[in-house]
C-alpha cells in the first residue's frame, strides 16, 4: 500500500514540523516598569541602555516615567534590562542605581531617587537564571 503509506508519512512529517514550529515561536512579551529620570537626555540614555540582545522596543516616557519594553523572553529578561538601565544611573522598579553612576549624571538629569521598600535587587532573584 505505497499510497496509504505516503499519507501516513506525510502526516508524520507534518506533526514534526508543527512541533518544531511551536518550539521556535519567539516568546515576545511586553512589560511596563518605572524608571527614574527628568528630561529628553535621560530618555535617550535610558532607552540606549535598555536596548540589547532580545530587546525589540524600549520606549520611556518623560511625563509618566514609565518604560514600555518589548522583548523576547527566550533571549533576555526584564530584570536584565533593568540592571543595564541602573548601571547607566537610573533607578528602575526592581533595580536601584548605585551612587556612582547616579552622581556622574549631568546636574539636570539628577532626578529624585526612587524609594524602595526592601532590597529591590533581591526581590526578583527567583526569576534570575544563570545568564
Ligand atoms: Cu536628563
Amino acid at each position: 500500500m505505497p499510497f496509504k503509506h505516503f499519507f501516513l508519512t506525510l502526516g508524520f512529517y507534518f506533526s514534526l514540523m508543527l512541533s518544531a514550529f511551536s518550539q521556535n515561536t519567539p516568546t515576545l512579551l511586553t512589560t511596563i516598569f518605572e524608571v527614574g529620570g527628568n528630561c529628553g537626555m535621560c530618555e535617550k540614555r535610558i532607552e540606549t541602555a535598555a536596548l540589547g540582545k532580545g530587546v525589540i522596543k524600549a520606549d520611556w516616557d518623560v511625563t509618566t516615567k514609565k518604560m514600555t519594553l518589548e522583548y523576547d523572553a527566550a533571549k533576555t529578561s526584564a530584570l536584565a534590562v533593568q540592571k543595564r538601565i541602573a548601571k547607566a544611573g537610573h533607578d528602575t522598579t526592581f533595580v536601584e542605581a548605585k551612587a556612582k553612576p547616579y552622581n556622574n549624571l549631568p546636574g539636570c538629569c539628577q532626578y529624585e531617587r526612587m524609594h524602595y521598600i526592601e532590597s529591590p535587587q533581591g526581590s526578583d532573584n527567583h526569576g534570575n537564571h544563570n545568564h
